[in-house]
């Protein structure tokens, strides 16, 4: 008998910086409603999905932004969502900024991080972003600022995977699609499904250059990453223009083939649906990248034991 699990990418335009979370979770609760009754079990929203992208700003105190965090999931405010979701029977992932607290209530760590949520409400787990990018300093000749370096330290578990929804479902964020390292690691642990949520500004201040490539650079990344460990990705957006800035939307549904199976028309929120098979996934991880016969791990030590590129001694000729 086929392993099936209908997953819905809740593609979300902007989030403007007023927004109350109160707007938000009715906008995520509208599309938790109509990916239901295209028959989802599982929906995925993007990275940071409670509030704008508020590393486009730089207050001078960080703590000033501290309403743009979480210090519990669910809160009073996300209760609503997960009540919705749990009458549904279906299940979600939702990305959020997360504070974690110290004792007495001062801030000890701030992630970038997704929940998932099982049919039944609980909490499956929580994937904090490994690969932050962006800058830490101000810049003052960017016309937005990416300070994500600022505002979140790295994730410090790593990329984990969890046994939820009849098969062996992993997460990443936004930039993390873009590092092999990711998609191997759960690779290596037999992941089934990838969850991945992001906000991708269109212009890239560093190299204007790419702007053209974004879309392009987006669906390569997940569908090599699909491909070469056998595993469905979800890439779920938070597009449009948010409070100035442009960002990609293209929210992909992508097959263990590879191949992009469902993708989003729109730059707003709209909802696309894909009946997932998890059997498809041996396809691949049984031939072509069946890792235990054909890795040569003896052979890939410089990614893990060296951070940067040394390219060998001597001159150019
Ligand atoms: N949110 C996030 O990780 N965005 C990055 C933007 C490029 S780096 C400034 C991304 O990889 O899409």
């Amino acid at each position: 008998m086929s392993r099936t699990v209908a997953v819905a990418a809740a593609q979300m335009g902007g989030i403007a910086r007023d927004d109350t979370r109160a707007e938000v979770v009715a906008r995520q609760i509208d599309l938790l409603q109509q990916a239901a009754r295209l028959g989802a079990e599982l929906v995925v929203f993007p990275e940071l999905a409670l509030t704008t992208f508020f590393p486009r700003w730089y207050p001078d105190d960080i703590d000033d932004f501290d309403h743009f965090y979480e210090t519990a999931m669910p809160s009073a405010e996300t209760t609503p969502l997960f009540d919705e979701a749990r009458r549904l029977g279906v299940g979600f992932s939702l990305g959020y900024a997360e504070r974690v607290l110290h004792d007495d209530g001062t801030t000890a760590h701030r992630y970038n991080t997704m929940v998932l949520v099982e049919r039944d409400g609980t909490v499956v787990g929580n994937y904090r972003k490994v690969h932050i990018p962006g800058h830490a300093a101000y810049e003052p000749d960017r016309p937005f600022q990416h300070a994500e370096r600022r505002y979140f330290e790295p994730g410090p578990d790593g990329f984990g995977v969890w046994r939820a929804f009849g098969g062996v479902v992993g997460m990443m964020i936004c930039n993390d699609r873009r590092w092999p390292e990711t998609y191997r690691v759960m690779g290596l642990q037999g992941v089934e499904l990838i969850i991945c949520g992001y906000n991708t500004p269109i212009h890239y201040v560093p190299d204007p250059d790419q702007d053209a490539l974004a879309g392009f650079h987006n669906a390569l990344v997940m569908q090599a990453g699909a491909y070469q460990n056998g595993t469905w990705v979800v890439g779920v957006a938070k597009g449009g223009v948010e409070e100035g800035v442009d960002s990609l939307a293209e929210s992909a549904i992508i097959a263990p083939s590879g191949r992009i199976v469902a993708t989003t028309r729109t730059r707003g929120d709209e909802v696309v649906v894909t009946e997932a098979d998890l059997d498809l996934c041996h396809n691949y991880t049984s031939t072509v990248f069946d890792f235990d016969h054909y890795r040569m791990p003896e052979h890939y030590g410089l990614i893990t034991s060296r951070r940067g590129a040394v390219p060998p001694p001597g001159e150019p000729r």
